[in-house]
């Protein structure tokens, strides 16, 4: 069983080796399974009632489509890393919004890891599984996604947030406790069609790759804010400028945001939330109105902060709100989507979950 993760703070750094701060939502996805005496793979969704099957002769180049290669991923990078993975036939079970940008996908690869490590008999340390997922989300599935997603569904800590590295994979699991400090975190989803998502992501890659070459720097990571004029000095694209000035300085937030919350400070991550919002919005320019909507109206009613959580193009926002103020906040928001004709959105709380959790066979 693993679950699915909101990003405190820290976006589009992963894949600059910088720093990210997920907690993993309470919803979850749970694969169960038997074994196969064959090597092929049967999977069943709960939700569809869809069957797929499959088995993986043809290699990279016969790739199974849909919602079931995240399962065949799993599979195949298993078996890249020496796992002897058994035939089998898995179940599969979710309350993890999907495409919601809760990180379903995450979910559902690390959720299929487990369950044939467990079939495999095999000792897989959860903390060499978040690379092997990652590995399996790029190269199989095809999606040129960082380490959070997959780290976070994995090595998350009920209460916690998770400080984590993602150049060292150093992790620190920070106390969240969201009712002892009498504070909220409203997800709002924004219900917003996702569009060129993919092409839009990997864009925003390619300029920070870009822009370390030409910075000479292994990746933005190595940049700091005292660094950063000096660096968009040398760059000449505006652009470029823009999406460099965003990975810096949400680095710095992050690691802004673990030093309040170590503090027991947990509204001071507030207007760093709400900087980062602004940030991905007019630097990184991944916001699209429905979202902006959400933050603006959930910071007018008395939110402490708020922001865009996870690749953005639609999906949802995270508002930091005193628990009294919980119920005006969403409706608020609710009546502004109403009022601007947007598709309602759906609105929950959450509360730090736990990662990973081994089922039995
Ligand atoms: C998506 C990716 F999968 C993550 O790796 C991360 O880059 C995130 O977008 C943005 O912070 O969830």
């Amino acid at each position: 069983m693993s679950p699915g993760r909101v990003n405190l703070i820290g976006e589009h750094t992963d894949y600059n080796d910088g720093f990210v701060l997920p907690f993993a939502l309470p919803n979850a996805t749970a694969v169960s399974g038997t074994r196969l005496p064959e090597q092929r793979w049967e999977v069943t969704s709960e939700q569809t009632g869809e069957t797929v099957r499959f088995d993986l002769a043809g290699g990279l180049s016969e790739k199974v489509e849909g919602w079931a290669a995240y399962v065949a991923a799993v599979v195949w990078v298993l078996r890249e890393a020496g796992v002897d993975v058994p035939g089998a036939r898995l179940t599969i079970a979710s309350d993890v919004p999907f495409g919601a940008g809760l990180s379903s996908s995450a979910a559902l690869e690390c959720a299929t890891m487990a369950v044939l490590v467990d079939l495999a008999g095999a000792d897989l340390p959860l903390r060499d599984r978040p690379r092997l997922a990652q590995r399996a989300e790029n190269e199989y599935v095809g999606a040129p996604t960082g380490i959070m997603d997959q780290a976070a569904s994995t090595l998350c800590q009920e209460g916690h947030a998770l400080f984590l590295d993602c150049r060292s994979l150093a992790t620190e699991q920070v106390p969240f406790d969201l009712a002892a400090a009498g504070l909220k975190i409203l997800v709002v989803d924004s219900k917003a069609p996702h569009a060129h998502v993919d092409g839009e992501y990997a864009a925003r890659r390619r300029a920070c790759e870009e822009a370390a070459g030409i910075l000479g720097v292994t990746a933005l990571r190595d940049i700091d804010v005292a660094g950063l004029p000096d660096a968009l000095a040398k760059l000449d694209d505006e652009t470029m400028r823009r999406r460099v000035r965003h990975v810096v300085t949400e680095d710095q937030r992050v690691l802004d945001t673990v030093a309040a919350l170590r503090a027991g400070d947990l509204r001071a991550a507030g207007p760093l939330m709400t900087a980062s919002h602004e940030s991905m919005r007019d630097d990184y320019e991944i916001t699209v109105p429905q979202v902006d909507t959400a933050v603006r109206v959930a910071l007018e009613h008395g939110a402490h902060g708020a922001r865009m959580t996870g690749g953005g193009f639609g999906g949802c926002v995270l508002a930091l709100v005193d628990e009294e103020d919980c119920d005006a906040v969403e409706a608020a928001v609710r009546e502004a989507f109403a009022v601007n004709g947007f598709t309602p959105p759906d609105t929950f709380v959450v509360t730090p979950g736990q990662g990973t959790s081994q089922i039995s066979r």
